[in-house]
């Protein structure tokens, strides 16, 4: 075989980076930026190249694995491994009701195309209640920001990264983790070009990030009190008259009562909860609301947050009455290649409840805080039975060792994924799918979140073995034998099996906003144009389309929804300095992305891992010095539902009375078959992370800020 090159969109996070692989017979030489991609321009970061690492390793499944009574795997045919899914599935549902199989959906998911357009006609023909996945203990929040404010889950601001003067970032570190909801390759470079530019950047975090380090301001903010912090910058907007909706004045509703509510935050009456000064708070409105263009950007960090609803919905409020919405340079909506606007539903909130602890659901999937308790209390309506794809929510949702047991529990459970890990060491059949090179890839959501409209089509570089399924054959397989629904919508979903993702994706592009008439590639977008294009084809800027894209019955946005304002007073105990675990609970735990990691399944590769131990715990020089412990000692973190041992490292990039650990490790569970990781366990963040700890509005999990209590080590 003869040497040849590649061009590919990195399918592992957000960023969508442009890649070119050369491969020399059959094996990668090289993965490097593209330079000739319009959008990424040469960008990656280290993880990149663990796509070759995901390709070669053998740790990665290839074949159907059933466990034996002795606990060990024995290798299966796909169809005795498909069959058997189907009849035990079947089984449960026939013997103890629809609900009883429950559904974890993971947040690689989302990053593959197959899954994206196969899966839901499997859930759909499950027809089960109990749907979870990686969104709740992610970006719920501004799903239902966005169905409360604009009609429709899915219409997420993007912030204008590249023509804004004056960007304002809470709880999120794009630095390391390369923008969320915020697809913009390079961060880094864009966010140091607003500066070059003149504008200013200001970030808001418990923790003094590597993006706070390149900002003209860090402010620090005590966990959990940022709805606080964004009311008091909304009442000095109101205050100070400095409200000005600019072209949407006559397209919102509710802004009497939006004023009405921020009159009672202050800045003087939250500064001391939120551990800032009340003219800092004052001089971040002022500068927010005098720069031309401005945008307020919150992420991860106030999504898994106690107040997660509250903060999203008032980051869209800051961008709206300072005029930054839908305008460039402020917060504005994409226009993909694929409208999945049209084809997804507006969503929806409460149409049912989680069984044990009544947690709503929100566009038809429970939040995942509730999974453990559903396969464990007793009852009607109990899960029995397990179907997880593409995630490990052991290590990734909170109180893991609940769910590590629960999970031990079940009659039967299946895992679509292409590793034997701490999840899916408790399956009873594994279904391992195609990995990334060896399957096509478009990034619908990607590009539909990013800062500028861009789309592209990534081929496979390899052939997969001729006995490989693809995850959008393993779903559709199931989805055969399990379908029960009448005819008319089993055809469709058949329909669209014999064609495969490329038929749909080319369906989606071809009746999309550039398919026709709109006129960029000569003739209007279809797949095989696409393909003339591997560099990927930049679509233009963001550009307004407001209110005409509102799906809000009037087309108004709204801006105080019942659902927000009916939870001020929960947050009025925050602000009068409630907060009974203080005594016996004295530290506020936050997380830590960091560069070589991507939640919990980048550890089994050499390259991303070698070095120092990387799952310390970070700890203020005071508090440090109060516990007489030094760097490098190992300290045990406790919290309400169990411990973890960590080595501390001390710095004062942390706020005192706050600790800070990453997420994803903890690969020291036996039966896991990753043996690269297992050199390099480290302790998982969500042993001790608390799935009591919630945002009552909806559900999301609550990581920043959970407390906890840090012991010394014993010395003898
Ligand atoms: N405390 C705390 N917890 C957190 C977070 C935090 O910041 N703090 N972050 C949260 C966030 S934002 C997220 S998104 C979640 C992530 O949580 P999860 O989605 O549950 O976990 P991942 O580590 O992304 O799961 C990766 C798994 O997907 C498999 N996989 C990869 N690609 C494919 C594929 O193409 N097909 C299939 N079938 N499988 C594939 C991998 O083999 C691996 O086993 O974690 C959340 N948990
Ligand atoms: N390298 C790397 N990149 C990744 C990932 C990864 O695991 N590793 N995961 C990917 C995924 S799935 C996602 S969703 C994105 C997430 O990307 P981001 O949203 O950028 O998330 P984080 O980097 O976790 O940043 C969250 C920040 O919130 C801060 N924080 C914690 N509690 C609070 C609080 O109460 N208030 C405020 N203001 N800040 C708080 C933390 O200190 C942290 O700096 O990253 C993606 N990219
Ligand atoms: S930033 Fe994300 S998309 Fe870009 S190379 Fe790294 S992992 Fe891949
Ligand atoms: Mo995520």
């Amino acid at each position: 075989m003869a040497k040849s090159v590649h061009y590919r969109a990195c399918n592992l996070c957000e960023a969508i980076c442009g890649l070119r692989i050369e491969v020399d017979d059959g094996f990668i030489v090289s993965i490097r930026g593209d330079r000739d991609d319009p959008f990424s321009r040469g960008h990656i970061c280290p993880k990149a190249v663990a796509l070759q690492d995901i390709h070669d390793d053998p740790d990665r499944l290839k074949h159907p694995l059933r466990r034996t009574a002795a606990g060990d795997w024995e290798r299966i045919s796909w169809t005795t491994a498909l069959d058997e899914t189907a009849a035990r599935l079947t089984d449960t549902q026939q013997n103890h009701g629809r609900d009883t199989i429950g559904v974890y959906i993971g947040n690689p998911a989302v990053h593959n195309l197959g899954t994206m357009l196969f899966a839901p006609a499997l859930w759909r023909a499950l027809r089960t209640k109990n749907r979870y996945s990686a969104t709740s203990v992610d970006q719920l929040p501004h799903h239902l920001a966005a169905f409360l404010m604009f009609g429709h889950q899915l219409m997420l601001p993007i912030p204008d990264v590249d023509r804004t003067d004056f960007m304002l970032i809470l709880g999120a570190n794009p630095v390391v983790s390369n923008g969320s909801l915020m697809t913009a390759p390079g961060m880094a470079r864009r966010l140091e070009e607003l500066r070059r530019r003149g504008g200013r950047l200001v970030v808001v975090d418990p923790r003094r990030t590597e993006t706070a380090r390149i900002a003209d301001r860090h402010l620090f903010i005590r966990p959990g009190t940022d709805a606080l912090f964004l009311m008091a910058v909304v009442h000095t907007i109101f205050n100070d008259g400095l409200d000005d909706l600019g072209h949407l004045a006559g397209s919102v509703a509710s802004l009497d009562r939006l004023r009405h509510l921020a009159d009672e935050y202050p800045p003087d009456r939250i500064a001391d909860a939120t551990g800032m000064a009340a003219n800092d708070i004052r001089t971040v409105a002022r500068e927010f609301a005098a720069s031309s263009s401005a945008v307020c950007y919150g992420r991860l960090g106030v999504s898994t947050h106690a107040f997660g609803s509250l903060c999203q919905w008032l980051v869209n409020v800051l961008n709206i009455i300072t005029g930054n919405f839908d305008r460039p340079g402020g917060a504005m909506f994409t226009r993909p290649a694929v409208d999945l606007l049209s084809t997804i539903g507006p969503g929806s909130v409460g149409r049912w409840r989680s069984r044990v602890r009544g947690l709503p659901a929100f566009g038809g999937e429970l939040p995942v805080a509730a999974l453990a308790e559903e396969i464990l209390t007793e009852g009607e309506g109990r899960i029995r039975s397990l179907v997880t794809v593409a995630g490990n929510p052991v290590l990734s949702t909170p109180n893991g060792c609940q769910l590590d047991r629960a999970l031990d529990g079940l009659d039967f459970m299946v895992s679509v994924d292409l590793y034997l890990n701490e999840t899916t060491r408790h399956a009873h059949l594994i279904l391992p799918p195609t990995g990334p090179l060896e399957h096509d890839h478009y990034d619908l959501v990607f590009n539909a979140l990013a800062v500028r409209n861009v789309t592209r089509y990534s081929p496979a570089l390899f052939s997969p073995d001729p006995d490989a399924m693809h995850d959008w054959q393993i779903f559709e397989e199931l989805r055969r034998r399990l379908d029960r629904r009448p005819m008319a919508a089993r055809l469709g979903a058949r329909a669209s099996a014999v064609f495969g993702p490329r038929r749909v994706l080319d369906l989606g592009l071809r009746t999309g906003p550039y398919g026709s008439g709109f006129n960029v590639l000569g003739s209007g977008l279809t797949l095989g144009a696409l393909e003339k294009f591997p560099h990927g084809v930049d679509l233009g800027p963001l550009e307004p389309c407001l209110p005409d894209r509102l799906f809000t019955r009037d087309r108004r946005i709204e801006l105080a929804p019942d659902l927000l304002a009916d939870d001020l007073p929960r947050l009025g105990r925050v602000t009068d300095g409630v907060d009974d675990r203080s005594e016996e609970m004295p530290f506020r735990l936050i997380g830590r992305r960091q560069t070589r990691s991507n939640n919990s399944w980048m550890h089994n590769f050499h390259r991303l891992v070698k070095g120092r131990d990387r799952c310390t715990l970070l700890l203020h020089p005071d508090d440090a010095d109060r516990l007489m412990v030094a760097s490098g000692e190992r300290v045990t973190v406790r919290s309400r539902v169990g411990e973890i041992e960590v080595p501390v490292e001390i710095s004062d990039d942390v706020m005192p009375g706050v600790v800070s650990l990453p997420h994803g490790w903890g690969h020291h569970r036996s039966g896991v078959r990753l043996s690269t990781a297992a050199g390099h366990p480290g302790a998982s963040l969500n042993d001790v992370t608390d799935e009591q700890l919630v945002d009552e509005v909806i559900g999301t999990s609550a990581f920043s800020g959970v407390p906890v209590t840090i012991d010394p080590p014993k010395r003898a």
